[in-house]
């Protein structure tokens, strides 16, 4: 059946002839506005607006999502289990600074809103929770399990990682204790020689091996059956890797990668290993860690499968800052000459760091999160320069969870004078990172129930509708070295990832980008 209404207990309805409500479906038509410019002979440019038509068609039913996590028996994994558990009871817990509520902070899509558009009578905002654009899963209603290298039940796991508070945890505690991570592959050469002595929960082998792939599958179908889930999310929230080498014949195309892991080649890392096993079972696989997971062959194999993957490295705090104030900078004409980030922090994943080739995975991910913008402005940069950047992180086990983060930014201003920011910024990484996987996994979702297609007008054939990309793109804003389709450019400036995404869901129920052009308030 169809309507132009949607269906009760839906926060909005679009009445528009270009959206379409039926009982599984959300189709609008979205008429997407570009530019195209050509330069000419003498350097001028000519820029021509350009309109494609596209149909989107969204599913409504809401799958019974289960997320698997890698390494869920680490800070992230503990701390995102504890704090749903926590919101799905409603939990307050003492403090010394008085009592706390469950909350989902942090998360774009649990604690942030847009705007739907301008009160009829009013002309006021009218802002709706980004939750509320699609039918999205809701966290609380997410069934959680994983695998970890280390075979501490999810309570005590908590414990070692030592980010809630006691009064918090007393009350996750009987429930987390239930939970114990499968055992997991750990092939040792890929992370630091200083966590062999948590790595007691461990599938035999070493290296990579074509039964592992055949064991993770089985684990993903048995996890699926047991819950009755619609789907599964895979989400890498294990230790940093170091990277792979990139060898010709070995990862560099889906069939040398499978043939790679079936040779047992030493190159092939566990996280390639747990994304090839998810593609299979087409399972989004998510890496929130830095390292190249994503080697040429993986992305060929998803792209082969259908499958959606989306990476790397979660971007919690130094570097959600650091892609906000650049853009601010450089989209205000101040020419950014350095940048000195130092970070040092305490807990397992600081531990792992201060081993070489581990922390180079990091300082990567970090270095590159302004290129886009620095080459965005011709004004201030020549071709080719860039601001000096340096990256240092330091393991202070003292300071636990409780990142520091401190930066310089240094810039030129009018005349040949000088800016200097200085910031400090000190946060419990879990903390930060654990809404992003929530935030990971709910879009990860969503962009699995979103078709597309060039539209042809009425009674078109339906059959030629397709997913987007299997590189989901759109999953930027939450990951520091964002993975994009092979051969197509990298955002990181912060405000441009999420009017990407918002956008996206925008057009998904046919209302136009937010333009904040506000004509509405300026010509009258
Ligand atoms: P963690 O060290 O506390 O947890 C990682 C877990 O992975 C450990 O329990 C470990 O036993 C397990 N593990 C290692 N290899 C495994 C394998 N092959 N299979 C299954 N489990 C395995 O680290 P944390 O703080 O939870 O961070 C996780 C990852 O997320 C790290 O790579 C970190 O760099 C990255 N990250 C963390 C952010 C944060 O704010 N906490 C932000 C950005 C990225
Ligand atoms: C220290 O840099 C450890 C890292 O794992 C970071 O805490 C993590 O990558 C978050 O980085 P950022 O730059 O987003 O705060």
């Amino acid at each position: 059946t169809s309507s132009s209404a949607a269906p009760a207990g839906s926060l909005f309805t679009v009445s528009s002839p270009n959206v379409k409500y039926t009982d599984s479906t959300i189709e609008s038509k979205y008429t997407y506005r570009t530019t195209t410019v050509n330069k000419g002979a003498d350097g001028s440019f000519t820029a021509t607006p350009t309109e494609t038509l596209y149909d989107f068609k969204t599913e409504r039913k809401v799958p019974k999502t289960g997320v698997m996590l890698v390494g869920w028996g680490g800070n992230n994994g503990t701390t995102v289990t504890a704090g749903i558990i926590a919101n799905r009871r409603g939990l307050s817990w003492d403090t010394r600074e008085g009592s706390r509520a469950a909350n989902y902070y942090g998360s774009i899509v649990m604690g942030s809103t847009l705007k739907l558009g301008s009160d009829a009578k009013t002309n006021a905002d009218v802002n709706i929770p980004f939750h509320d654009v699609l039918p999205m899963v809701h966290p609380n209603d997410l069934v959680i399990g994983g695998w970890d290298i280390s075979g501490l039940t999810l309570a005590d796991a908590m414990d070692r990682a030592a980010v809630l508070e006691p009064t918090l945890k007393d009350q996750v505690r009987k429930e987390m204790a239930e939970m114990r991570p499968l055992p997991s592959i750990y092939y040792p050469d890929f992370i630091a020689a200083n966590q062999e002595d948590r790595a007691d929960n461990v599938i035999a082998g070493s290296k990579a091996d074509w039964a592992h792939v055949e064991k993770l599958r089985a684990d993903i179908r048995n996890f699926k059956a047991d819950n009755s889930l619609d789907k599964v999310i895979v989400l890498w929230t294990a230790n940093t890797e170091r990277f792979a080498d990139i060898i010709e014949g070995i990862n560099d195309t889906a069939d040398n990668l499978v043939a790679a892991i079936k040779a047992g080649h030493e190159e092939v890392s566990p996280s390639t290993v747990f994304a090839v096993a998810s593609i299979l079972e087409n399972a989004p696989f998510i890496n929130g860690s830095p390292q190249n997971t994503f080697v040429p062959g993986a992305i060929e194999f998803a792209e082969r499968h259908n499958a959606f993957v989306g990476g790397d490295d979660f971007k919690s705090g130094q570097t959600k800052m650091k892609s906000a104030l650049v853009d601010f900078l450089i989209n205000a004409g101040i020419r950014l000459t350095s940048i000195a980030s130092y970070n040092h922090l305490g807990n397992n994943d600081g531990k792992n760091l201060s081993s070489q080739r581990q922390f180079r995975s990091k300082e990567i991910s970090k270095s590159n999160v302004v290129d886009d913008m620095v080459e965005a402005n011709s004004v201030l940069y020549k071709p080719g320069e860039k601001p000096d950047h340096t990256v240092v992180i330091k393991y202070m086990p003292a300071v636990g969870d409780n990142k520091r983060a401190l930066d310089e930014y240094y810039a030129e201003i009018f005349m040949g004078g000088h800016q200097t920011i200085s910031i400090f910024n000190v946060c419990e990484d879990s903390l930060l990172a654990s809404p992003l996987i929530i935030d990971l996994v709910l879009i990860g979702e969503m962009m699995t129930r979103i078709q597309w297609r060039a539209s042809k007008g009425e009674g078109a054939d339906a059959a030629d509708y397709k997913s987007f990309h299997s590189v989901l793109s759109v999953l930027s804003y939450m990951l520091k070295a964002p993975l994009t389709p092979p051969g197509t450019p990298v955002v990181n400036a912060l405000a441009k990832q999420r009017a990407a995404l918002t956008n996206i869901f925008r057009a998904c129920v046919g209302l136009e980008p937010e333009s904040d052009m506000t004509l509405e308030h300026k010509l009258f």
